[in-house]
């Protein structure tokens, strides 16, 4: 019996992952890989809360996987797996679906954003945290690292968790969100005022940079990146400066450097420069994990066969917690 903390996290097959993907939450995964009991899911139930096109899901959640084993993630050291691939997780979904009221889902703010845009919303959307508290209560986890988007539906998650534990007695363990100290909102390299995401990405050119992207591509969005009309390029509070800001916090986020010392490295030089160093920063960080994801999707039946094997672990794992959930709601097990 392991006695690390356990950590599960997952990410939607949704689109190209991008910058603020890696910076916020899997460069943290791999990173912490030897300190946990680690568990990493590609959400796919989650991905078709919106719709996507069949053909394309599919192809992405390979992609996904792929991109994340070329990012580090050791299948040796932690359970890497596709969500659909274990039914514990809707199964589980549905029991917690009865606990949790409706008005909980209708406040949450992704859920809110996501609808405003839609004509017709699935009730899919609306239960997305539900699945997502399923996905991290059925593990018994105690850390779920995210980005800070994520932040309220881990808080939801706890609430779930509570309320069945008060209901039925203790079932399952309260996870804590834990969000990175720095690069825990990267935002659109075009619009610092909107967070940098997959779909904002698959409609504006120069909204992000994929972990994919070629050094041109990195570059082209790079130099168009939103600034100011001033020059001084600091870590600055200033709503006006969150373009400047951003960028820094991406290279903060990849060299390791501190606030302090990244200021004076770009004392006196002109935004062009900081563009520039941005990118290359971000090209260096890309080329180890693409040289890798480019072998790896050679020959995939070695990559479905890494899912598959962790599918079953991660189904042995689900199993009795489902089953505790099923005998305290009173069901015949
Ligand atoms: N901009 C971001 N900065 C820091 N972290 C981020 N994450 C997402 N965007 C940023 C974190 O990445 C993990 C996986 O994200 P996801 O795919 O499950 O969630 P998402 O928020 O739906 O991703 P996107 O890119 O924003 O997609 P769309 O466009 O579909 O909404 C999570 O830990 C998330 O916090």
């Amino acid at each position: 019996m392991t006695t690390k903390k356990i950590v599960f996290s997952g990410i939607q097959p949704t689109g190209d992952f991008h910058i603020g993907n890696y910076i916020g939450a899997i460069k943290r995964w791999v990173a912490e890989q030897d300190l946990y009991d680690n568990i990493f899911c590609v959400v796919d139930l989650h991905a078709i809360t919106l719709y996507q096109d069949p053909k394309i899901l599919r192809a992405k959640i390979r992609q996904a996987a792929g991109v994340l084993l070329a990012c580090g993630i050791d299948p040796q050291k932690s359970l890497l797996f596709v969500q659909s691939h274990v039914p514990a997780h809707a199964e589980l979904a549905w029991i917690l679906n009865c606990v949790t009221p409706v008005g909980w889902l209708e406040r949450m703010t992704q859920y809110k954003d996501k609808s405003a845009k839609l004509e017709s919303v699935s009730t899919g959307l609306l239960d997305y945290p539900v699945l997502m508290a399923s996905d991290i209560l059925l593990y018994q986890t105690d850390y779920v690292p995210v980005g800070e988007d994520q932040k309220q539906h881990i808080e939801l998650t706890r609430d779930v968790a509570q309320r069945f534990n008060a209901l039925y007695g203790e079932t399952f363990a309260i996870p804590e969100g834990t969000i990175p100290k720095i690069g825990a909102r990267i935002m659109g390299f075009d619009d610092p005022t909107v967070k940098m995401s997959k779909s904002l990405a698959a409609e504006q050119k120069h909204h992000a940079v994929g972990l994919l992207d070629s050094p041109d591509q990195v570059w082209a969005v790079l130099k168009r990146a939103t600034t100011d009309s001033g020059k001084e390029i600091t870590f600055s509070e200033d709503s006006k400066k969150a373009g400047v800001k951003n960028l820094l916090t991406v290279y903060q986020a990849l060299t390791g450097q501190t606030q302090a010392e990244i200021e004076n490295h770009f004392e006196g030089k002109l935004y062009g420069a900081l563009k520039r160093e941005v990118a290359d920063v971000i090209i260096e960080a890309l080329k180890p994990l693409q040289a890798r994801y480019n072998e790896l999707m050679q020959d995939t039946s070695a990559l479905d066969a890494i899912l598959q094997r962790a599918a079953e672990q991660a189904a042995a794992r689900a199993a009795p917690t489902l089953r505790k959930a099923k005998e305290k709601v009173g069901f015949v097990v």
